[in-house]
């Protein structure tokens, strides 16, 4: 056990080592031994394990104990589909369409979209799940000029970005991504099967087509608890190397991108 941290940390810590060597779906030691074992009182490591249920590495079973949860899955900050993302992992996707209307813009979508807020627009609610487990809710937006005759069934038997593709022609260019963190609704709970208030990730991804126009505008939760964010960083551009590459000092201060 390491010498930095609080008592809490610790055990947290050691909870967690236990947990690597474990399989999923493996019960990990009760409560009164573990908190035995490690010399802690049995609220501290109480305290430690709810933590780590609402973070998604247990998952308890009342009257049963705690068990090893599935791990997360690495979500890469990328225009990937969810499909194409769940087969990548070896999950099978598959979704069910909540609801498919076409309404007008108004003025807040247009504005995203880039059209006049009488522009007639797709709005689909999908519920995303890999393996038969929901893991997303996704609100997605399109100019119903785009994709004419999309149906919800198309939306549970494909894959959109495929479709776009495939039936409609486009051509994706480059996504705008903005993240939150957020907690479930009780609507969204019920859908995702999670209990209320679960963290989550709340994306809102803007789309264009290989000409700069706006594809989609999807709004998702992601669970929390199945999920985290993976990037892959750059070096930070040096001032030097711009220097070196372009002339004099740059007057512009860097981006942090
Ligand atoms: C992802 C995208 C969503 C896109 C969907 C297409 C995020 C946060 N969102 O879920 O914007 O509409 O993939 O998936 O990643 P599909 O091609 O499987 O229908």
């Amino acid at each position: 056990m390491s010498a930095w941290g609080s008592k809490s940390e610790r055990v947290r810590e050691h909870v967690l080592d236990l947990v690597e060597t474990m399989a999923v779906g493996d019960r990990i030691p009760a409560e009164r031994k573990l908190a035995e074992e490690l010399d802690v009182s049995r609220m501290t490591l109480r305290g430690v394990i709810d933590d780590l249920v609402r973070e998604g590495y247990l998952n308890r079973r009342h009257g049963s104990g705690s068990y090893v949860a599935e791990p997360k899955i690495a979500q890469p900050l990328t225009m990937t589909s969810f499909s194409d993302d769940m087969r990548l992992r070896g999950f099978v996707p598959s979704g069910r369409t909540l609801e498919l209307v076409t309404v007008a813009a108004g003025a807040r979508l247009a504005r995203r979209l880039q059209v006049s807020p009488t522009e007639p627009v797709v709005r689909a609610l999908r519920l995303r799940l890999a393996d038969d487990v929901p893991m997303a809710i996704e609100t997605l937006h399109v100019l119903a000029a785009l994709v004419p005759g999309l149906t919800a069934d198309d939306l549970e038997h494909s894959s959109f970005y495929d479709l776009l593709a495939a039936r409609y022609g486009v051509q994706l260019g480059t996504g705008a991504q903005v993240i939150e963190p957020t907690v479930t609704s009780e609507e969204e709970s019920a859908r995702l099967g999670v209990p209320v208030h679960s963290p989550a990730f709340l994306f809102e991804r803007t789309t264009r087509d290989s000409a700069g126009a706006v594809v989609e505008f999807v709004r998702s939760i992601y669970r929390g608890d199945r999920y985290q964010l993976t990037a892959t960083l750059l070096a930070p551009k040096r001032r030097d190397q711009d220097r070196a590459r372009s002339g004099p000092a740059p007057t512009i201060a860097e981006s942090h991108s």
